[in-house]
């Protein structure tokens, strides 16, 4: 217990939290100066450093009670590479313990983890929790560790108590892999490096003019046709239903939904490129592989659209899991705002038939959609207000904040930059809340990822990271302070590097390399 007798603590209010936590309180008026050092991003509410640490050795177990099984085998699996330790996964006692206890007194997917002379215990009212306990807990533990490769370093612990929950139940991240294609296995490492962010939705946009990449049984030449190209002529690709089947199950384990987005009315290209029968003169239009964005309609004249559509969302709601589906609904700059509403408003149905809620991009505000749905807002904060106005929830992507095609910095070689220069700082210094929208009716964050000049894994990467660690922040972190932020920074890009990520070294942090 000596360990335990000086803490000093990170959190604003030491003096009054953590009543049972057993930490001595009188350290708090330290400045708190380890908790930076830790590096936790994204911070947690409450973080109180003690004085020593544990260390796992090469008989370690992680054990969990009540539940968390899954989530004890994810953490095994994780540190089973760098230590070449077995890591058993028992139910009971263990070096590492995951407890699922339903009357903790945190908010949804929010937990405790204590590290003390006994070990690590995570104690969660829910698995979500639980597993974000793991992710604390996996940072807490030297760069190295997170890695594949087996390593020398020893897997050390620091005495630390955290209470932490998050600002915001929904926070995405939007990966195009219509403008380019990206295999399963991309998407499968992208979920890992944004769960160890706690981030808690993918957002994968599925279609657009230049491709569709799921394949649709009753209309197989969407993925024959529409999905053989991409942005440059390349060789694009699609998901068989297997496929992201099998991705939304990956996703779920690591408490990250798949949300499926198909762009209707507007970005249609691929689909009336594919079938004939679309297009009022029964011709199908060329394949579109151009990098600018084109918003080719729906021909919402005919009936066929409404038979495919539905046909479509039937398939796609049926190898859906999770709650929502993305709808799109932006840029249908040729429909009238009469034909929008009817498209939108019947599209509306056929969703809530299929026991779904639908998202879509902010100009669905112009529609008065029943509730339940979310609107996301990107470019029309008006439209966002209105549609919350009506009932709708928001999820906050100001392109100036949470794109990542945007350029880092004035001598970028690839990216956009309509929306201007987005730093790590502008990824970082943003209210959610925003354009006239209460904190109440906004869901959360989404960053996204459009891709027409992304075209390999490195440049995703090297878009996404850091802004994304600091979007990852702004969703989670109550109360984020980006000079804090940028003192946890360097430690964290040492995770990066073990993950083999190539992130941008933005000369707003001082990286270690
Ligand atoms: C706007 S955001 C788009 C995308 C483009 C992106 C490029 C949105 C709903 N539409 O179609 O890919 O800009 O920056």
């Amino acid at each position: 217990m000596l360990a335990l007798a000086l803490f000093v603590s990170c959190n604003k209010d030491a003096g009054d939290s953590a009543p049972d936590s057993g930490i001595d309180d009188s350290a708090a008026d330290d400045t708190g100066a380890r908790v930076p050092a830790l590096g936790l991003v994204p911070i947690p509410e409450i973080v109180d450093v003690g004085e020593g640490e544990f260390v796992l050795d090469a008989g370690a177990s992680i054990a969990w009670t009540g539940g968390g099984e899954g989530e004890a085998e994810l953490l095994a699996l994780a540190l089973r590479g760098s230590t070449g330790w077995a890591l058993p996964v028992v139910e009971g006692d263990g070096d590492v313990r995951l407890v699922l206890d339903a009357a903790l007194d945190v908010p949804l997917e929010g937990y405790e983890l204590d590290v003390d002379p006994s070990g690590v215990t995570i104690t969660a009212p829910d698995t979500a929790g639980l597993y974000w306990g793991t992710q604390t807990l996996r940072e807490l533990l030297p760069p190295p560790t997170l890695g594949a490769d087996e390593t020398a370093v020893a897997p050390t612990i620091p005495f630390v108590h955290v209470e932490d929950a998050p600002r915001f139940e929904w926070r995405g991240f939007m990966i195009d892999v219509a403008r380019h294609f990206f295999p399963v296995a991309d998407l499968e490492r992208l979920i890992d490096l944004l769960a160890l962010h706690k981030l808690n939705r993918l957002h994968v946009h599925l279609t657009d003019d230049q491709g569709w990449r799921i394949e649709i049984s009753a209309w197989p030449d969407l993925t024959a046709i529409g999905g053989s190209t991409e942005v440059g002529g390349g060789a694009g690709g699609f998901y068989t239903q297997a496929e992201w089947q099998a991705l939304v199950a990956y996703g779920a384990a690591r408490h990250i939904t798949l949300v499926p987005e198909i762009d209707f009315p507007g970005h249609s290209h691929a689909a009336l490129a594919s079938y004939g029968q679309l297009n009022e003169d029964g011709v199908p239009l060329d394949l579109y592989t151009g990098e600018g964005v084109i918003t080719t309609p729906l021909w919402l004249d005919g009936e066929i659209t409404y038979t495919f559509v539905e046909d479509v969302w039937t398939e796609m709601a049926a190898i859906t899991p999770g709650p929502w589906v993305h709808i799109g609904g932006d840029e249908a700059i040729d429909a009238t705002p009469d034909e929008y509403a009817a498209f939108l408003t019947w599209l509306g149905d056929v969703i809530m038939a299929q026991d779904k809620t639908p998202i879509g991009w902010d100009e669905i505000g112009s529609v008065d959609l029943e509730p339940p749905y979310l609107a996301q807002l990107w470019w029309h904060p008006d439209l966002a207000a209105d549609a919350a106005a009506n009932g709708a929830t928001i999820i906050s992507s100001p392109p100036e904040h949470a794109y990542l095609e945007m350029i880092q910095s004035a001598d970028a070689t690839y990216g956009d930059d309509w929306a201007g220069i987005v730093t790590t700082q502008d990824a970082y210094d943003w209210n959610p809340v925003r354009g006239g929208v209460d904190e109440i009716d906004v869901a959360g964050v989404e960053a996204a990822l459009w891709t027409e000049w992304i075209d390999t894994v490195e440049k995703m990467d090297f878009m996404t990271w850091p802004r994304l660690c600091a979007i990852a922040e702004v969703g989670w972190t109550a109360e984020p302070d980006w000079t804090d932020f940028v003192e946890r920074m360097p430690l964290h890009g040492e995770r990066l590097d073990a993950l083999g990520v190539g992130y941008y070294e933005t000369p707003e942090i001082a990286w270690r390399r």
